[in-house]
């Protein structure tokens, strides 16, 4: 799938998704959120991990294709357009497989909502962070209202949106909207080392987390503690007696202390 919007590439076992319209800083469209999907699909059937990045160009994404949202638009076709934003996303979100995004340069608006999506985010010293919809004099609605807010709180979020403020990769990473700042130039290549390591887990773990843990983040704490018995009992699979007898039996390695270099 090297069709133009949205790059494909299957790499050992691990899916890399690159956003694809450099002249226009992957401002995302309808089809781009089109071939997107498609690509998320494909990743679902055949990799164990997969990293979404921001292809050529020096940005992962500048939100919202504002030259299609200036267009004259009945509502049913808005509310289309944001269901099938919705949909791609959520499949990012609580899919079968773990989602990496590699960050750089500009990563707003809809970009943004993009990367919260994904379930770890790598950021370049490159990455700023921001939500200028109060400024465009529209709103949030590739999902960013509920999984933006969660991951950095309402108050960091209002500030955003209301004052415009952007985001270093470094405040970015302090108000968690991402959780590793590389050096300018080497997000992809960390998000890619990052998904070989979860590429060894168990894939019946990795779904457990990517799938039933966002999940779970949405329920009561009584029905949380029922629903994690239930997905303890689901991620157990024929690997798991080897995995755990291979520790047992010294073959498997120990969990080690973080070393000085990170
Ligand atoms: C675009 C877009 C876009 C660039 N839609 N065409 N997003 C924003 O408010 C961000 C708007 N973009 C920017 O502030 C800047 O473009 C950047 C900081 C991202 C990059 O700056 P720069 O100097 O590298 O590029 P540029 O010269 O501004 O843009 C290059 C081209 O990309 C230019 O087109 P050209 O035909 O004149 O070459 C720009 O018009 C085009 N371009 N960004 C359309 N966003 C589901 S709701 C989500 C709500 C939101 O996402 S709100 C945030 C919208």
């Amino acid at each position: 799938m090297g069709n133009e919007l949205v790059t494909y590439e299957l790499r050992d076992s691990v899916a890399l998704i690159g956003l694809n319209r450099p002249d226009k800083r992957n401002a995302i469209n309808m089809p781009l959120i089109a071939a997107l999907s498609s690509a998320v699909q494909q990743a679902q059937e055949e990799a164990r991990c997969a990293v979404i990045h921001g292809g050529a160009g020096a940005h992962f994404s500048a939100g919202l294709d504002l030259a299609e949202a200036g267009q004259n638009a009945s509502v049913s076709d808005r509310r289309r357009k944001r269901k099938a934003w919705h949909s791609a996303f959520d499949l990012i979100s609580r899919g079968d497989i773990p989602f990496i995004s590699a960050l750089k340069g500009a990563c707003i608006g809809g970009g943004l909502e993009l990367a919260a999506a994904t379930h770890i985010r790598v950021a370049d010293e490159t990455t700023f962070f921001g939500l200028p919809e109060g400024q465009r004099g529209i709103f949030v609605g590739g999902g960013g209202s509920v999984r933006i807010q969660r991951l950095m709180g309402y108050a960091r979020m209002a500030d955003l949106m209301l004052t415009g403020r952007i985001l270093s990769a470094a405040e970015g990473e302090r108000a968690n909207l991402c959780q590793y700042v590389t050096p300018a130039g080497t997000s992809l290549e960390q998000a890619i080392a990052l998904a070989g390591k979860i590429t060894r887990n168990s894939a019946l773990s990795n779904w457990g987390i990517a799938a039933c843990l966002p999940r779970v983040n949405d329920l009561s704490y009584d029905d949380g503690l029922f629903f994690e018995g239930l997905i303890s009992n689901s991620v157990r699979g024929d690997e798991t007696a080897t995995r755990i007898r291979d520790f047992v039996e010294k073959r498997a390695d120990k969990v080690a202390p973080p070393s000085s270099d990170g």
